[in-house]
């Protein structure tokens, strides 16, 4: 009722002040459409810029300038899927918070120090500086191919980031921290880290690099033995200092194991930042790889109107659980002996294998975002990885996930509804965005859900739990495809046109909303669907998302798909779909071919409406939307004694579509439900939920386009087909043991019957 009084009071605005820029439908924030029309427009601009920032949380206010980190790539290799991964991570967070209005600093860049990266440029027989230079040249190419927003890319190698760890060094130094002496132990040149004896595992560091000993080698020390106790005491008193927390522990019980001097120069090889006073030496690589995150700010630069006063301490380092040792020991006890603050968080993700494998270049399976882009596409990889597992957890990549993953929530889901609702306004409402009516209790409910999105996704995000970001968006779009489902506005055109408008103009506004907080995730697409829904470029921030809906009668473009649809892997049936898939109508030339599921038109459809029959007490008559254009079909079904009608809208089908439509007690029948039957019950068999509407049910083994409806009949094609369609004991529909499949997965029957015929 109040969204409705407020939706009456947004039309008369409307017409009082032409473009009605503002409005808000109950919103529960400042944003609303009364403050803007009183405050005019420049004020109505400051509103829109306002800084919303993400909620808060122990370790970070919500507001304050952000700094967020990659670590910085070693330079001995190209790039691979876990740099795009910790790349693309960063660049979610950074970009949310910076349409959160919060000013944000976000840092990658190279290690290009070493022993490691000298052999391998002596390996390849070039100067170890035009080596780092050239594979320093492939990471910044992988950030703008990932389209990663990077406000600065550091090389250690730059005279700028020397003179910054030298006077660290040298700080160090005169604090008392640094000393010399000599050394002997183990060192992995792969791991860059000095291992005690009693961590070697077979003779190898734990992480299963070879390792070397170093015989008595001069060298500089830093007293990390003195941190142990103040190490321990911020974990204990910044409990969110190491993320995720099932990752204190390692840390915990590393340091409790008494922490050694640790050896901070070498004299043994030459390529690393020198030792102030003493040439002699070069720093080791992890003291000046980590002091990037303060170099990049212009340390030693203090001054007030500097990077390093705005943004250190950072807010927070995302690494791979390989160095976190590195960053939550070795890191804060620099900075406590330098006397400068700590990070505030560190936030260690997950490691990616392959087909259950770790990814390794002797096993030949290392994975190239190169070949993930040009296979899928930026938008698609981005998504996968950071929706298929939660941050912090391993992940395993496989093609067929990406292709399930992105064919279910991309273009099954969000494609989907944004073509659809864009498909309808353009055609049914002038080519322009409709002027909706009043709202219904349904429509209010789904703006709502659109509306507390945002606070969802910025819980999740000031967390770093990325998955949860994405999950919570992706459940948004499944809850406006139900609601199309339902409204179905492709049937109001002709029975209400008023109400058609008001739910897509709803509907615009709930993917309006998706899409700005889809930014941060897919950019170009997020930003794509915008333009189609006609959101100016410059009202796509967070403050927007209240004070700036569609504007009803702006002129729409035609609708373009957004998202491909990809083949399974092994499968040729939906190669490089990009538009919802229609039922085809002409058939190919049937000769000489054996009679088996192919030819059989199977299709992705869902009730819309379901009704009694009235005369006959066993069928129900349905509506049943399968992506054509013409609109939901009729069809009658026998089962009034497993359901009731009214039950049934929403009901997602199979629907067998190329039949002669045939009079069943005088309703007009064209196609056919498909069900399991085991005699005494049946039940539907369904298509997976995120399955789109439209999609044709493939068989492996069984492909060919289906015959006409002319000849299923003559050729009494059905009598030699359902003999072999069945369901498993899993309950999945099969053709001759073989799955009946969409692109997200097989068809089941609804309760999982099992050895049940389907027809
Ligand atoms: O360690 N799965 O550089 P590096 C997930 N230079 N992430 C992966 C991954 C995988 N299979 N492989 C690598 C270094 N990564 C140092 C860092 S920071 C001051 C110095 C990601 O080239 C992960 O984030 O070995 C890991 O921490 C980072 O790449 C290491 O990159």
């Amino acid at each position: 009722m109040r969204c409705t009084q407020i939706f009456n009071q947004f039309l008369v605005l409307s017409c009082t002040f032409g473009s009605a820029k503002a409005f808000s439908l109950s919103s529960p924030t400042k944003l609303s459409k009364q403050s803007n029309v009183a405050l005019g427009s420049s004020a109505v601009e400051a509103v829109s810029n306002a800084v919303l920032g993400t909620p808060a949380t122990a370790f970070d206010d919500g507001i304050c300038p952000f700094e967020i980190t990659t670590p910085i790539y070693y330079v001995n290799d190209k790039p691979h899927i876990g740099h795009a991964y910790t790349s693309t991570a960063c660049d979610v967070i950074a970009r949310f918070m910076r349409l959160s209005g919060r000013e944000v600093f976000f840092l990658s860049g190279t290690d290009e120090h070493g022993q490691k990266v000298e052999q391998s440029a002596e390996k390849k027989g070039v100067d170890p500086q035009d080596f780092v230079d050239e594979v320093s040249k492939s990471f910044r190419e992988l950030l703008d191919l990932m389209n990663i927003s990077n406000d600065k890319f550091i090389r250690t190698t730059s005279q700028e980031h020397k003179e910054s760890v030298q006077h660290l060094w040298k700080t160090l130094v005169d604090k008392g921290f640094i000393y010399k002496g000599t050394y002997s132990g183990w060192y992995s040149v792969r791991d860059e880290c000095f291992y005690n004896e009693s961590e070697l595992v077979d003779g190898k560091a734990p992480t299963g690099a070879e390792v070397e000993w170093v015989a008595k080698e001069e060298s500089y020390f830093f007293k990390l033995s003195e941190f142990e106790d103040k190490l321990l005491e911020l974990y204990e008193s910044s409990p969110d200092f190491i993320a995720p927390k099932s990752r204190k522990n390692e840390v915990v019980s590393f340091v409790k194991g008494g922490l050694r001097d640790l050896s901070v120069s070498r004299t043994s090889f030459k390529w690393g930042v020198p030792v102030p006073g003493d040439e002699d030496h070069v720093m080791y690589v992890w003291i000046d790889a980590l002091a990037n995150y303060m170099s990049a700010l212009g340390y030693p630069d203090e001054s007030p109107e500097g990077n390093f006063a705005k943004y250190w301490p950072a807010s927070v380092h995302i690494v791979g659980k390989d160095i976190l040792r590195f960053h939550t020991v070795y890191w804060p006890a620099f900075l406590m002996a330098a006397g400068l603050p700590v990070p505030k968080r560190i936030f260690a993700h997950g490691w990616w294998t392959k087909d259950g494998e770790k990814i390794s270049k002797s096993l030949g399976n290392v994975i190239d975002p190169v070949d993930l882009v040009e296979k899928y596409g930026v938008d698609p990889t981005r998504f996968f990885l950071m929706s298929e597992v939660p941050f912090g957890n391993d992940g395993d990549y496989s093609d067929s996930s990406m292709v399930y993953k992105c064919n279910a929530n991309l273009s099954n889901e969000l494609g989907n509804i944004c073509q659809r609702v864009c498909t309808l306004a353009y055609k049914n409402c002038d080519n322009a965005v409709p002027q909706p009516g009043d709202l219904t209790s349904e429509d209010e409910s789904l703006l709502n859900s659109a509306k507390a999105l945002r606070e969802k996704a910025a819980e999740a995000i000031a967390n770093q739990a990325i998955s949860q970001y994405s999950q919570a968006m992706v459940t948004m779009v499944k809850e406006a495809n139900k609601y199309i489902d339902v409204m179905a506005p492709w049937k109001l055109n002709k029975e209400d046109p008023r109400r058609m408008k008001t739910v897509l103009y709803v509907l615009l506004e709930v993917i309006r909303y998706s899409a700005i907080l889809y930014q941060p995730l897919i950019p170009d697409s997020a930003n794509k669907i915008l333009d189609q829904i006609t959101v100016p470029k410059d009202e796509r921030t967070f403050a927007h998302l209240e004070s700036s809906p569609v504007q009803p009668l702006t002129p729409m473009q035609p609708p373009v798909s957004v998202f491909p649809r990809f083949e399974i892997p092994g499968e040729a049936n939906t190669a490089g779909k990009t538009e919802k898939p229609k039922p085809k109508k002409v058939a190919q030339p049937q000769v000489n071919r054996e009679i088996d599921i192919s030819q059989l038109d199977i299709r992705v459809g869902v009730i819309t409406k379901a009704w009694a029959h009235e005369e006959a007490d066993k069928l129900i008559c349905e509506e049943i939307d399968i992506g054509e254009e013409s609109g939901p079909r009729q069809i009658a079904s026998g089962l009034r004694d497993f359901y009731n009608a009214e039950d049934l809208e929403g009901q997602r089908v199979l629907v067998l579509s190329n039949l002669k439509s045939r009079k069943l007690v005088g309703f007009p029948s064209h196609g056919m439900v498909l069900c399991a039957s085991n005699g005494e019950m049946t039940e539907f068999v369904e298509p997976p939920a995120d399955a789109a509407i439209g999609e044709r049910i493939s068989t492996e083994g069984f492909s060919g386009e289906p015959a006409s409806e002319n000849q299923v009949g003559k050729k009494k094609m059905l009598d030699k087909i359902f003999p072999d369609l069945k369901t498993d004991d899993d309950g999945v529909a099969t053709f001759k043991g073989v799955p009946l499949v969409t692109s997200v997965g097989p068809c089941r029957a609804q309760r999982g019957m099992a050895g049940a015929e389907v027809a």
